[in-house]
């Protein structure tokens, strides 16, 4: 898109409009300062598919009266290294930034510690979250189903969510490594970003209602999204719907778009994240061996290769120095929710 087409903002002002529009819409404050959190860091990163892309998408569940606008979590302490967290049925950045600290002390305390966020909305990337755990000295692994969009390898009708993974593993002097992806080819935000441009989406990203490739955006929301990797993205998103919904008492995929119920709201259910502490297996010999880590990452660079995330933390220099640009159609769309 053109620069004159986009709109410069600081990210005082992405924050300062994601906390009119989610007030103007009910949500209560310590909701907003939570979900704003998110979204000025998705922006902050360019990350479009979850920055302020994601307000309308916040709103439009809002107006389905499917989200608590203002219920507060409560923290179940519920064995040594678990800790479960109740949403209440609102979104779930509040939830994780209630439970984390005692999920850090679980994991400093046991080695390693697990956190289910129950009864959540979620519509947000994972790696915020993974690099909070991270900034506690921990490995970090997140996880989420989310409704039901994707066909499984060999079938053509959706049954998983886009399902992301996230890592996160700290790093002595440097931003953490974290990767954090959807299970599926793309996550939908994409697809929806690429239908709002009036943009093809490559082939291999979904098929239409009739099971044929289709590389038409609106055809293959309407149809279903394909795995990525073909059966290896497919048995990796399968356990996804196992191990952030039966084991942790919450809604498979296709169980959070029953209870949308046509609504068009966000995905209802729960959410898994493992902190593990080095100093578990290690001891004081804990940062000898992260050190040695680094040896993985100098393999990777060293052959011209990038790391996951490092587009990211680019894009949050550039950010933090010069502000964003928003696409004007998308910013003339967020200015409408103020009205
Ligand atoms: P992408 O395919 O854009 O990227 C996924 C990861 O791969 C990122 O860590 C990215 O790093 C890294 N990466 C991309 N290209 C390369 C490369 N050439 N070399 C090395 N690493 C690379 O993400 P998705 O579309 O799959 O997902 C986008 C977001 O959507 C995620 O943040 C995810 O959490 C979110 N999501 C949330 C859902 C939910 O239910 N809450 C559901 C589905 C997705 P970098 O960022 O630096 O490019
Ligand atoms: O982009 O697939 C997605 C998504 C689902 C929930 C949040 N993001």
């Amino acid at each position: 898109m053109p620069v004159s087409d986009m709109v410069a903002m600081t990210l005082d002002e992405v924050a300062a409009l994601s906390r009119a529009i989610l007030t103007r819409h009910g949500l209560s404050p310590d909701h907003v300062e939570a979900v704003t959190a998110t979204v000025v860091a998705g922006e902050r990163d360019e990350c479009a598919s979850h920055g302020v892309y994601r307000l309308l998408v916040c709103v439009n569940t809002l107006r389905t009266g499917k989200v608590s606008m203002d219920a507060a979590p409560v923290i179940h302490d519920v064995a040594p290294a678990l800790v479960r967290v109740d949403a209440g049925g609102a979104f779930a950045q509040l939830a994780f930034e209630r439970g984390l600290p005692v999920l850090a002390a679980k994991a400093k305390a046991n080695g390693i510690a697990a956190m289910a966020l129950n009864r959540c909305v979620h519509f947000a990337a994972l790696w915020p979250e993974v690099e909070a755990v991270v900034a506690h000295g921990l490995v970090a692994l997140a996880t989420t189903p989310s409704h039901a969009w994707v066909a499984p390898a060999g079938g053509v009708k959706p049954l998983f969510g886009t399902n992301p993974i996230a890592f996160g593993w700290p790093r002595p002097g440097a931003y953490p490594y974290v990767f954090d992806f959807a299970t599926s080819a793309v996550a939908r935000g994409e697809i929806e970003l690429h239908r709002r441009a009036g943009k093809p989406i490559p082939e291999g990203w979904g098929i239409d209602a009739d099971g044929q490739p289709t590389t038409d955006a609106a055809a293959a929301l309407g149809g279903a999204m394909l795995t990525f990797g073909g059966h290896k993205g497919s048995a990796l998103s399968t356990m996804v719907e196992l191990i952030a919904g039966p084991l942790i008492g919450d809604m498979t995929s296709a169980e959070s778009i029953a209870f949308d119920d046509g609504a068009g709201s966000s995905p209802y259910g729960g959410e898994l994240i493992v902190a593990i502490d080095p100093a578990g297996f290690l001891g004081a010999q804990a940062a000898e061996h992260i050190a040695r880590a680094e040896a993985v990452f100098d393999g990777i660079t060293g052959q011209g290769a990038r790391l996951p995330s490092q587009r990211r933390y680019e894009g949050r220099a550039r950010s933090l120095a010069n502000g964003v640009r928003v696409p004007r159609p998308l910013y003339d769309d967020l200015q409408r929710l103020l009205d």
